[in-house]
């Protein structure tokens, strides 16, 4: 099927070369492709991790010879946590050539900074961004993260087989976050579907610190499994206010609560959150084999999903260009030529990732096959814990 969709999109990028009157030359030392996630702000949770897996790339791609011999040269800026950080930061990084964006970090930010980038003709892959109606944005807009509506069930189910006997479900989300509204309506129809009773649903605010009223009311009617769909650092306070308020029953956390960053909030009583995962560091693959090695080495510790994404969106982008070369040499093309014919180039492909196969769907949402569910072990102190793989 690959081969197929890459005669095609030969087909069109030569047919879009001859259409052009005038081909001016790049300055082709490197190739720009520009790292848009949050480096600072509560974001950054997941930013850090972001920022480590595209550095390896960067290093592990150029190693290999970069695009063809030309080296890639990732260029970062910083959105922080919210739309205007975003909307900041995709500016920036536009003007400064690069050929497509990996970013923003959350789906809030997607909605407002992705369609200056589809109105500038200029390639996004999403790092992390999980809400429905993301890749719909527009042409240029597409993700390497699959959808909440496809990850999230696996994480009910797997809390399910594992304690059979719930039957009353409390669910809690952050109303001010497109992604957890996003994911709270997978979760809530996962419990329907799976003929549990969704006893109440609490909503609150990302930036809440206090969650007493919403414990109070949820454990009164005594659920057996919350289920929570927020960021990290009130998603970890909500999970240490649960047990502090003695609530004893199964958490489910979405992919807000995907990070090791979140331990220092929750400490030891993030012990038993399960989430679902689109990354397991046992992947057997070779890329993936290769991409731990390089983690543990600079790290120290296994490597996250966050950073796996990120690793993966750079590859896509690498043999994107890669194979875009291939058929038209890059140095001949224009800016914006390059952009729009990188974007086919992306969508015609299959790409053998950390993460598993992946392709995109014609709209720009990712095709992957594997996915896991994890459960957050800690040490009795709280000081340190690790995601163990329960599926
Ligand atoms: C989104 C997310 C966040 C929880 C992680 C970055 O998945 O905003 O879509």
């Amino acid at each position: 099927m690959y081969r197929r969709q890459t005669a095609a999109f030969a087909g069109l990028a030569t047919l879009t070369l001859l259409s052009l009157s005038l081909v001016q030359a790049q300055d082709t030392k490197t190739i720009k492709i520009g790292i848009a996630v949050a480096q600072t702000s509560n974001a950054s949770l997941f930013g850090q991790e972001q920022v480590i897996g595209a550095k390896i790339a960067e290093k592990y791609f150029n190693d290999k010879g970069g695009v063809n011999g030309t080296p890639i040269e990732l260029v970062f800026q910083d959105t922080a946590g919210d739309e205007a950080g975003a909307i900041n930061a995709f500016q920036t990084i536009m003007a400064a050539d690069v050929v497509g964006i990996v970013g923003p970090t959350l789906s809030q930010q997607a909605f407002a900074a992705d369609p200056l980038a589809e109105a500038a003709g200029v390639p996004v892959i999403a790092p992390s961004n999980l809400a429905k109606g993301i890749p719909e944005i527009g042409v240029y807009i597409n993700r390497i993260s699959s959808s909440a509506a496809v990850v999230a069930p696996n994480a009910v189910r797997a809390a399910i087989a594992m304690q059979p006997e719930i039957k009353d479900v409390a669910v809690f989300y952050a109303q001010n976050d497109a992604f957890s509204s996003s994911e709270t309506n997978t979760f809530q129809d996962a419990v329907k579907t799976l003929s549990l009773n969704l006893v109440t649903v609490q909503t609150f605010q990302t930036t809440d610190t206090d969650f007493s009223s919403q414990i109070t009311a949820a454990t009164a009617l005594n659920p057996q499994l919350v289920i929570i769909s927020g960021l990290a650092v009130d998603g970890g306070n909500l999970v240490r206010q649960l047990r502090e308020f003695g609530y004893t029953g199964v958490i489910v956390g979405g992919n807000g609560l995907n990070s090791v960053n979140m331990f220092p909030v929750c400490q030891a009583q993030c012990d038993g959150v399960i989430s679902a995962q689109a990354y397991s560091y046992a992947n057997d693959n070779a890329i993936n084999t290769e991409f731990r090695t390089l983690y543990k080495a600079d790290q120290g510790k296994e490597p996250p999903q966050f950073s796996a994404q990120a690793f993966s969106a750079v590859q896509v982008y690498v043999e994107a260009l890669t194979r875009l070369d291939n058929i038209i040499k890059l140095d001949t093309l224009d800016l914006a030529t390059e952009r729009k014919l990188l974007n086919m180039s992306i969508l015609a492909g299959g790409y053998d990732t950390p993460l598993g196969p992946v392709s995109f769907t014609p709209v720009g949402d990712i095709v992957q096959d594997k996915f896991y569910v994890s459960q957050i072990k800690m040490s009795a102190d709280g000081q340190s814990g690790e995601f163990v793989f329960v599926k």
